[in-house]
């Protein structure tokens, strides 16, 4: 081998990754949908008949995670910011089940939902303070890009340990149901995090207690190169919950009608019914993180494949058809969309970056002895080294 060949294992493509979209097959598998690929009707579900303002709510915050993700990346690989998380492909899911929730319920975040912040109210330069990781944003800067939150707005940030806080998502919902207040709640999290114990723990939780919470679970055909085949058994991730007695459904994660509609429903009944399990099927069109190549272990072809089911132009197409949408209406809103995104960048930028030793700060309300000589350790040999 000569010095500059690759070590690195070469995808050589497997008929199991190249498997076409199952939306393509939805009512077989069981998957309701509201939209056709191309925006029409498919006749499975009712179409909810939503507001226009909340349609176009739904569709504008849609491209908006779509500019900032693509902003995102140009950062990332330019190194102004560290690590990128994506979102595309994924924009329909988490923007029509946040909205479809009340404001004052409670989101549990996974890391591919900038929507659900922007839909409750955060701004640009919000978000992207958070990615540039500055001193002066709600989470001090101290999570990784897109791991976002904001307790003012009910939005609970993700931990990076998958699942993990599935069950925090249930207890807190069971703890609203025993003071008798009338929130829900939702909680993401991915496919691959339902094969983690602390799913099962809270599913079994959600089974006997009942809390009032939406499960919403993104199967987005991959848990970073693991694919689904290699996940489960089992056929959909939503039969979990017949474990639990959780009720469950499948539902199209590219169609935000179809989204809206289950995840309205399922919180509305959630405190006669208890928990529902919702399994979006939708697609992660991009690598896992800035941190991997898919190209290692899937087919460009599967990509290819699913961008056909591209939830944008797809909803899209049915606003236009509705009159809800011109050609002019896109043109601004992507014009507006760049330059709140310059702007934020720009703004961002100049914030204060958080320091190193400001990760002691909060721990404890009174820091410990041990936290502090660890703090002086840490800023003295940083010191050193600039
Ligand atoms: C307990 C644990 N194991 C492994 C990891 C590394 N890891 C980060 S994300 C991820 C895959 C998660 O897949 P999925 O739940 O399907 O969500 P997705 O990233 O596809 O949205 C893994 C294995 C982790 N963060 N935590």
């Amino acid at each position: 081998m000569t010095s500059n060949e690759s070590t690195l294992p070469v995808f050589k493509g497997s008929p199991r990754s190249a498997v076409s979209p199952p939306l393509q097959r939805a009512r077989e598998l069981g998957i309701r949908q509201v939209l056709d690929a191309d925006g029409g009707l498919a006749g499975d579900l009712p179409d909810p008949d939503l507001p226009k303002e909340t349609l176009q709510k739904i569709y504008r915050t849609m491209v908006e995670v779509s500019a900032i993700d693509a902003r995102g990346w140009k950062l990332q690989r330019s190194g102004r910011i560290d690590f990128w998380i994506p979102s595309r492909g994924q924009e329909a899911s988490h923007v029509a089940s946040t909205i479809a929730m009340d404001t004052s319920d409670w989101i549990f975040m996974a890391s591919r939902e900038p929507g659900s912040m922007l839909a409750r109210g955060a701004s640009m330069l919000q978000l992207f303070a958070q990615f540039f990781g500055r001193a002066d944003e709600p989470m001090k800067g101290r999570r990784l890009p897109l791991l976002l939150g904001d307790r003012r707005l009910n939005i609970v940030p993700c931990m990076t340990i998958v699942g993990a806080y599935i069950p925090h998502a249930a207890g807190a919902a069971w703890a609203a149901k025993l003071k008798g207040d009338d929130t829900r709640f939702i909680v993401y999290f991915g496919d691959g995090a339902t094969s983690r114990g602390e799913f099962h723990s809270a599913m079994n939780f959600a089974g006997i207690h009942k809390p009032p919470i939406v499960f919403f679970c993104q199967n987005n055909g991959w848990a970073v190169s693991t694919p689904n085949d290699r996940q489960t058994a089992v056929d959909t991730f939503a039969e979990k919950g017949n474990a639990y007695k959780v009720r469950n459904l499948r539902v199209d994660g590219n169609d935000p009608l179809a989204i809206y509609s289950v995840t309205r429903k399922a919180r509305d009944e959630a405190r006669e019914h208890g928990p529902t399990l919702i399994e979006a099927v939708t697609y992660r069109l991009g690598p896992h993180t800035s941190s991997d190549n898919p190209d290692l272990y899937r087919t460009s072809n599967e990509a290819d494949e699913w961008r056909r089911w591209d939830p944008i132009p797809r909803f899209r197409r049915y606003l236009e058809n509705r009159g809800f949408w011109s050609a002019s209406d896109e043109q601004q809103l992507l014009e507006q969309c760049e330059k709140q995104i310059d702007e934020a960048v720009h703004a961002a930028e100049a914030m204060r970056q958080t320091e190193p030793g400001e990760m002691f700060d909060d721990v404890f309300e009174t820091p410990t002895t041990l936290l502090q000589d660890q703090r002086k350790q840490l800023v003295a040999e940083l010191g050193e080294e600039r």
